[in-house]
């Protein structure tokens, strides 16, 4: 397993700035197979992506998540390492990320941004959004991992197809992140070096509408991994609607007067919060069941 057998992968959406520079540093880095997945740039980025020597390749569709899937689709090396094109990331750490798989101990290791980022890496928003996110895939998927949504990461091309991926924006690291938990991959982490983005080149992220679809995405693959957190979230809404509605209700009575409509509402909102948590119950066992069944599957098949 030598860098000849790396493929690195960079998604590109007007990086014209940085791009040169990202694609130099990892070829003095000893990785001569580039490729360059580009979302239709105005700017020069393709051409400067092939002039540094790289390949280059349009997206068919929009979004990161789309440009990566269809990258995974044309990559023949064995190891792929994903990095972003706006030069925020070191060529160096590739090779920290490289060393458990080549040595066969990780199927996927992600470089961790958030432990020695450089000041000005992140703002503020970006931060607290990160820090959320993580902690909300540590509640829903009891996994404690430290930067879901890093962009530098290093996997085998078996592990990555594997995977089942739909998601054509930035809820892609989350999707890969999941996925691999679904798949029983072996995940690491390490601190990588991250860097403010260059002045010219600016970032495609919408901290609130990406964050949002990103924490959404969370919630909703937790449906088949961790039903009782999916339903649970529901129920104990409308329980707390419940006690809230009850409370005026008992107070109500206190002083001699009965809400009878109220008094309903209140069954019915405590009833079906209830229901719900019967639902989570119900499917957190179907989850368990058809999880047993795949794994003596996965047994079975090891065995021919
Ligand atoms: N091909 C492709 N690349 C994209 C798209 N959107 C973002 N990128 C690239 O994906 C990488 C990560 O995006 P970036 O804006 O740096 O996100 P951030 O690192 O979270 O701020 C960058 O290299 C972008 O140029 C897209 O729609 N298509
Ligand atoms: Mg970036």
């Amino acid at each position: 397993m030598t860098n000849s057998d790396v493929c690195i992968l960079v998604p590109t959406l007007n990086e014209g700035a940085t791009i040169g520079e990202v694609i130099k540093d990892f070829k003095a880095e000893g990785f001569s197979n580039i490729l360059v997945i580009d979302g239709h740039s105005t700017d020069r980025t393709r051409e400067i992506a092939k002039a540094e020597g790289a390949r280059v390749v349009l997206q068919t569709g929009k979004g990161k998540g789309q440009a990566l899937i269809q990258a995974f689709e044309i990559i023949e090396s064995p190891y792929i390492v994903l990095v972003d094109g706006d030069g925020t990331e070191i060529a160096k750490d590739a090779h920290t990320l490289l060393s458990p798989l080549f040595e066969g101990r990780a199927d996927h290791v992600v470089g961790n941004r958030l432990v020695r980022f450089d000041k000005g890496a992140f703002t503020r928003l970006n931060l607290i959004g990160n820090r959320l996110i993580n902690r909300l895939f540590d509640l829903a998927y009891g996994v404690k991992q430290k930067d879901i949504l890093s962009g530098y990461r290093a996997f085998t091309r078996e592990s990555i197809q594997a995977l089942e991926l739909n998601k054509t924006g930035f809820e892609i690291e989350t999707e890969i992140s999941v996925e691999c938990i679904f798949k029983n991959q072996r995940v690491l982490e390490f601190p990588i070096t991250y860097r403010p983005r260059s002045k010219k080149g600016a970032t495609k992220l919408n901290p609130l509408k990406d964050g949002f679809r990103i924490g959404a995405t969370i919630y909703r693959l937790a449906k088949v991994h961790n039903p009782i957190f999916y339903f649970g979230i529901i129920g104990s809404f409308f329980i707390l609607a419940g006690v809230i509605t009850g409370a005026f209700v008992v107070w109500q009575w206190v002083q001699g007067i009965t809400r009878i409509p109220m008094t309903v509402l209140t069954s019915l909102l405590l009833l079906f919060g209830l229901q719900m948590f019967i639902f989570g119950m119900l499917s957190d066992l179907i989850v368990s069941l058809h999880k047993q069944t795949i794994r003596m599957f996965q047994a079975q098949f090891k065995k021919k």
